[in-house]
Parts: structure tokens; C-alpha cells; sequence
């Protein structure tokens, strides 16, 4: 799968291309990351990409010209029989992410993430390119980067072949209609100030094992989410859980 960013700070992206699970999933050729910077297509003497709003207000708006120019030339790059790729515009006001949609981009052979910095883009950029628009959450972000990561992060970890064991991202929390928060973990010692990891897992009986995890999910999503246990469950999803279980 490639990605292509274009951001005016292709460095934020650096350190964490060359970390552990990115970088071994480039270096087994599964996943390519593309950085483009947005200011190497702007056309004044002094490659400026921003400017202030028309009608007034705080802050600096990107100029059409560099960013439609760098997304249509970045689209280019590829052969005449490939689709140019999905287009993703990284902006608060986008369709909010989540593993759903991380799922659904897994899917997809390219994807360009096009990130914005200040007050955001010319409306024209949206007009003339027609992006998906994508939001990571209901908060601000100085940029788009960060989301960015997040989606590449999380769609990565989907693909075959990254995670060491394929099934590895099935059981995940909210996969597949998965709905429940995941268990608790203990690791050695068996004690530690006072506080002792819980016989059944010491015991090695797995269908008990199996069944105090799945307690502990289900107590957990109660205590900490239960929006999702409200919600109803997707297409393809687990059984609904026991809402009178303990
Ligand atoms: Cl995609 N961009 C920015 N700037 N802020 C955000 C966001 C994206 N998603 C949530 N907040």
C-alpha cells in the first residue's frame, strides 16, 4: 500500500517513519510513505503558501495554487492503468475516523493524506479536488499531521503481513464490530507492593482463563464505555454481550 502526505512539515513525519513497526513493514516492501511538501509548489519569490482571509479575521489561509498544483501533480505519479488514488483532506470539520474506517482505507491501494496547517484551506482546494474530508476527533489540532500519523498508524497495523501474526488485529477492541474494551494484562512478578496478579490466570485452566477475560471486558466497557454497549452492533459482529452478566 502507498501513502502520500503532503504537509508543509514533511519532518514531523521523519522520526516516526524510521520507528519499529513502520519501518519494518517499509523495509519488507508492504507499505510506501511518499512525503511531499506543499511549499515546494508555490510560486512566489518567497514560496509563500498562505495568505490572510478575504473579509477579515485572525489567522492565515493556504493558497489554492500550491496545494491544488501538489495534489494533481503527486496524482500523477502513477501509470496510465492506475486509479489516482483516495484523496484524504485532514480537517476537523471531516467524517470523524475510527476503526471502521480504518478498515474500510485498509482496502485501498494508495492514499494521498493531504494535511492543513493555520486557519485551513481556500474553499476552492475542496471545490476543485472534491477530498474526502477526515476528522481523528472533536478537539484541535494545530495541523493536520498528527491525524495524519494517526490514520497511517491505524490502517497500517490492518494490512496483511504487518502484525507478526495475522490474526494478531482481529480481536482487537472495536475491529470487525468487535464492541468490548480489552481485558486486563498481568506479567510477571507474581506480586508486586501488595498487589497479586489473579489466580485464575496462575492456573493454566484456559477455558477458565478465557471466561475471566471476556468478565473483565464486559465489566470494564460497563465502567468506562458504555456508549458502545448502548450502540447496536454492526454488520458481521460478535455475538452482543450478556448485559445481565457480572
Ligand atoms: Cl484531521 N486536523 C486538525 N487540524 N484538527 C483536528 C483533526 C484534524 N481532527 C481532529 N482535530
Amino acid at each position: 500500500m502507498r501513502f502520500d502526505v503532503l504537509t508543509l512539515f514533511p519532518e514531523i513525519f521523519s522520526g516516526y517513519l524510521s520507528q519499529s513497526l513502520l519501518k519494518l513493514a517499509i523495509d519488507r516492501g508492504l507499505v510506501r510513505v511518499d512525503l511531499h511538501n506543499i511549499r515546494d509548489w508555490a510560486r512566489s519569490k518567497h514560496r509563500n503558501v498562505d495568505d490572510r482571509p478575504f473579509g477579515g479575521g485572525p489567522g492565515m489561509v493556504l493558497k489554492p495554487e500550491p496545494v491544488v498544483e501538489c495534489v494533481e501533480a503527486v496524482q500523477s505519479q502513477r501509470d496510465a492503468e492506475q486509479p489516482p488514488g483516495r484523496l484524504i483532506l485532514l480537517t476537523p470539520q471531516g467524517r470523524r475516523f475510527d476503526q471502521r474506517v480504518a478498515e474500510e482505507l485498509a482496502q485501498s491501494d494508495r492514499l494521498l493524506l493531504l494535511c492543513g496547517r493555520y486557519e485551513g484551506f481556500d474553499q476552492r482546494v475542496m471545490d476543485l479536488l472534491s477530498p474526502e474530508e477526515v476528522s481523528v476527533g472533536d478537539f484541535v489540532l494545530n495541523g493536520g499531521e498528527v491525524a495524519a500519523m494517526t490514520i497511517v498508524d491505524a490502517v497500517v497495523r490492518l494490512l496483511p503481513g504487518v502484525l507478526g501474526d495475522e490474526n494478531s488485529s482481529i480481536e482487537d477492541s472495536f475491529s470487525r464490530g468487535n464492541r468490548l474494551l480489552e481485558h486486563a494484562q498481568y506479567t510477571r512478578p507474581r506480586e508486586y507492593r501488595g498487589l497479586a496478579v489473579p489466580d485464575v490466570l496462575l492456573n493454566g485452566n484456559h477455558p477458565d482463563i478465557a471466561e475471566w477475560r471476556r468478565q473483565d471486558s464486559l465489566r470494564r466497557t460497563r465502567d468506562r464505555r458504555q456508549d458502545l454497549l448502548d450502540s447496536p452492533a454492526e454488520e458481521g459482529s460478535h455475538e452482543p454481550p450478556d448485559a445481565d452478566s457480572k
